[in-house]
């Protein structure tokens, strides 16, 4: 090394030290967040319309009023462009952040560039979006959830096990475009595919809800009689399909085995009497995580990209135990 790129060395070394000693930010990584004794933060909700829903807003609601942040929030009701819209409003507002549950993995993108253009950091959490137009620590700080692909394996193998590796499958998906719907099929999907004697007959949408979840299940057991098993991406799609069941004369955990996603309340007593076979936990509260890692953010602190949930799983075994802790 000659003297001079030896001082360009230092110099740089120096500039470096200096970048990370005040927080500063590299060009295109997600805008910073000062710290401050307490903030403006956004949380843009996805909808409202089941259980894991309520306990993921009670759940934010508690802590910004704990840390004593004003939390500018809002619903989109099912709707990609409303939350777009109330992303957009958020940033209007002057919040200091932003928690995103984003509810498609696609559409939600320009909200993210919006605030990322903004100067305004922007977490996710429960969803991700589209990983190949935008990523963490480059557009926004972190992604906080669950593990969607390793949530579809584990119900799968539950049912490797619970069949001997012999199954007709109706799948119930989540709502299409969504990353958990999309995550849970590829994982759960995967592993059936490796047993010649278990087959999926067909996969379709009950976008979340109970009710779509019971007409789709109702639709699917017409037309597959055949089927002996319902793989439902989530609890409330899955109760759906016990009344769905029911009313084809069948019973639900006999002539149909059910498994599913969520760990709700009600899905655990479905296990207690019979009618649900397994569900996969998939953890609403996100409040501290979510704060945590914003003001951490503020400190300065490296934030991993991906920050993932640790999820329980339920059956006969262990349901009555989980039950009073569950929502
Ligand atoms: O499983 C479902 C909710 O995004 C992980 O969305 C979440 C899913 C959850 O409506 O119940």
């Amino acid at each position: 090394m000659t003297s001079i790129t030896r001082r360009m060395a230092l110099v740089t070394t120096a500039v470096l030290a200096g970048v990370l000693a005040t927080g500063a930010f590299a060009e295109d990584g997600p805008p910073p967040l000062k710290q401050k004794a307490t903030y403006k933060a956004g949380f843009a909700q996805t909808e409202m319309n089941n259980p894991w829903r309520l306990a993921q807003t009670a759940s934010m609601k508690d802590e910004a009023a704990k840390l004593g942040w004003q939390l500018v929030y809002t619903d989109a009701a099912g709707s990609a462009a409303k939350q777009v819209a109330d992303v957009n409003s958020m940033i209007a507002q002057g919040v200091d952040v932003i928690f995103l549950s984003p509810r498609e993995e696609k559409p939600l993108i320009p909200a993210v560039m919006a605030a990322k253009k903004a100067g305004i950091p922007v977490f996710l959490i429960d969803r991700n979006v589209d990983q190949s137009l935008a990523k963490p620590g480059k557009d926004y700080v972190a992604f906080i959830g669950s593990d969607f692909v390793k949530e579809g394996q584990m119900a799968a193998e539950w049912l490797v096990k619970a069949t001997n590796g012999k199954a007709n499958i109706l799948e119930i998906e989540g709502s299409t475009g969504s990353s958990p719907a999309n995550d849970r099929k590829t994982g759960f999907d995967g592993i059936i595919k490796d047993h010649p004697d278990m087959h999926i007959l067909a996969s379709q949408t009950g976008n979340f809800n109970r009710d779509e979840g019971r007409k789709t299940a109702e639709a699917l057991l017409q037309a597959h009689p055949e089927a002996n098993v319902i793989y439902a991406h989530n609890d409330e799609m899955a109760i759906g399909a016990i009344s769905a069941i029911e009313a084809a004369g069948k019973k639900p955990g006999k002539d149909i085995l059910i498994v599913s996603i969520d760990g709700e309340k009600d899905a655990l007593q479905a296990i207690i009497d019979g009618k649900i076979g397994a569900t996969v936990e998939c953890n609403p509260r996100f409040g501290p995580a979510a704060f945590k890692a914003a003001m951490d953010y503020a400190k300065g602190e490296k934030i991993p990209p991906v920050m993932t949930n640790h999820d329980n799983f339920y059956d006969s075994s262990n349901a009555a135990a989980s039950i009073a802790g569950s929502y």
